[in-house]
């Protein structure tokens, strides 16, 4: 693999809407992040990826744009913008924006167009097709629940196509004439000065255009976008043309959120010459996803976890250097969902922090993660914002779970788990904002916040600062980077275990996974531990003692 210019760095996701508001409108804002910079400096961050601030009706929280050019007045302005991207480069940080171009906001003046003239220039930057007596063209379901077709206002039978909500028209990648809308776009913005790109739901912009119906997989009597995707050949003339024209030029850093790919499109996607830098690593996220929908979904079961991780490592080693997380703002947090709650506390939490920073590829932390914020109970359907929940919790009940069985689910798996407010200190509203927050506030912000964290030595906080120095460091950046990644003792129960080698460094990342002492016999000597999440490590003859989650990096001799 060829080495570049980020593969050192460290990024951090910011949802600005629950980052920091400070004009007590309950909406974090531009002006929030800016004043946190230095924390994140202070944390290790190098890149910065701002979900999306363009201006938008919010129905899916910004990622229904509706001018490209511009900022919410909910979050600032665009001379906030160029501060913040100055600022950031002042710190040698880089800001990287969301790029959500499958689809725009009906309230784009585009899309206002082609409802005014479907034959006309803006119809065909969408796609606008007849219905068959007033129904759908065919029984595609949308990912946010319903047909993915949506009657044209004003028309009897025209219906227009929207893989997410019926406020997100996709965008006819077909037409040539869009595309150059959409590259003037990417470069106006890469001119500014961003860093690059997080590339949103982007396997999505190539359509089955025989648009013909599949079997259906649900008693709507639809079918998941999934059998769309499998027939739909071609994505990669786009995504070339894309990297062409807008990314290599800027040699921007660009991060695909890529789903449904095959094994063999690993390099083509996010190899040297891929169409992306790097790809975020889902697989060990999808750990117990079975069915379409939360209620059917599985608690983290962890050999299979395990299994993911591992695979994921090995068939992109030399090969793609993919983007490590453990949440986003579409999962639940990391710290509930790969630790049962029982569990949760420094331990645990200090040891999936060390196993996800210390794999193979870039690392990437979310707002909140650094001080191990978790899920958050809502006491009923209507305190939730996000559209995919809506469409999740009516899915649980139509499946005939009770509504505290569907809101279970919620609890587990809603996308507001992650969104709740960062939490800043221990003053009202977590010192998110002055004002009403506009998602509530998870209650545990009295004992798990920044300000009570950076206080104390031992806290998950502090913590992220030594592992994140630790893999960034002089001594072993190249060894995380580079090295070679080579699993270990998978047969001793609940161990984790990893090495990472290169010409000159050879080390063992050993985790007992489990709320239960451990030991694990020693098939090699090491030198000196390196790093740990526990002050004592037990070693008795060859055998290495693990209290409850205790994690250590072990050095050998080179
Ligand atoms: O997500 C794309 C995506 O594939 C989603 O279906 C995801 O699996 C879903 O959020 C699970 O509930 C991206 C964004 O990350 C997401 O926030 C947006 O809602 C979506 O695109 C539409 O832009
Ligand atoms: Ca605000």
């Amino acid at each position: 693999m060829e080495k570049k210019w980020w593969h050192k760095k460290c990024a951090y996701q910011i949802y600005p809407k629950s980052f920091l508001d400070t004009n007590g409108d309950g909406i974090g804002d531009l002006k929030g992040i800016i004043n946190k910079l230095d924390y994140l400096k202070g944390l290790g961050v190098d890149f910065i990826w701002l979900s999306p601030v363009y201006p938008s009706p919010m129905k899916d929280n910004g990622y229904d744009i509706s001018d490209y050019y511009g900022i919410d007045p909910a979050f600032g302005t665009m001379e906030e913008m160029d501060r913040l991207i100055a600022e950031a480069k002042k710190r040698d940080m880089g800001i990287i924006m969301d790029l959500v171009v499958n689809h725009s906001s009906d309230q784009h003046k585009w899309f206002r167009e082609a409802v005014k003239n479907p034959e006309g220039k803006y119809g065909k930057y969408y796609y606008i097709m007849d219905g068959k007596d007033q129904n759908p063209p065919n029984n595609w379901r949308s990912y946010f629940g319903g047909s993915v077709w949506e009657k044209l206002p004003g028309y009897e039978n025209k219906f227009y196509l929207h893989l997410f909500a019926k406020e997100q028209p996709d965008l006819n990648w077909e037409n040539e004439e869009l595309r150059e809308e959409i590259y003037k776009m990417v470069n106006w913005w890469l001119e500014k000065g961003l860093a690059g790109f997080r590339i949103d739901a982007i396997i999505n912009i190539k359509k089955d255009l025989t648009w013909q119906s599949f079997e259906a997989d649900g008693p709507d009597g639809l079918c998941g976008i999934q059998n769309m995707l499998k027939n739909a050949k071609g994505v990669g003339v786009f995504l070339r043309e894309l990297r062409d024209r807008c990314f290599r030029p800027h040699d921007a850093f660009t991060v695909g959120e890529v789903f449904d790919i095959t094994e063999d499109q690993l390099e083509e996607f996010a190899g040297d010459n891929g169409y992306f830098s790097s790809m975020f690593a889902f697989g060990h996220c999808m750990t117990g996803h079975e069915g379409s929908y939360w209620h059917e979904y599985r608690p983290v079961d962890f050999k299979e976890w395990r299994a993911r991780i591992f695979q994921d490592q090995v068939r992109t080693a030399g090969l793609v250097y993919e983007s490590n997380i453990i949440e986003n703002h579409d999962e639940p947090r990391g710290a509930s969902n790969f630790i049962p709650e029982e569990d949760y506390g420094f331990p645990s939490v200090s040891a999936l922090a060390a196993i996800s920073i210390l794999q193979h590829g870039l690392p990437f932390l979310y707002q909140g993660q650094e001080i191990g914020m978790t899920n958050c109970r809502f006491e009923s359907i209507e305190e939730y914002d996000d559209i995919s929940t809506k469409d999740c919790y009516q899915a649980a009940i139509l499946a005939g779970l009770t509504k505290e069985e569907a809101l279970e689910s919620c609890y587990r798996y809603s996308r507001d788990n992650a969104r709740t407010p960062m939490q800043w200190n221990s003053s009202k509203n977590a010192g998110f904002t002055a004002g009403t927050p506009w998602l509530k506030v998870n209650p545990n912000y009295r004992s798990i916040n920044v300000a009570a964290q950076e206080k104390e030595y031992g806290s998950i906080l502090n913590y992220y600062k030594r592992l994140l120095a630790f893999r960034k460091s002089e001594e072993y950046g190249d060894l995380f980077a580079y090295g070679s990644f080579q699993s270990a003792y998978e047969d001793t129960e609940n161990i984790l275990a990893f090495f990472r080698e290169d010409d000159t460094k050879k080390i063992l990342v050993l985790c007992n996974y489990s709320s239960k002492e451990s030991s694990v016999v020693l098939k090699e000597e090491y030198n000196n531990i390196i790093f740990v999440n526990y002050p004592k490590v037990t070693q008795i003859g060859n055998t290495q003692k693990l209290l409850p989650y205790q994690l250590i990096v072990a050095e050998y001799e080179k």
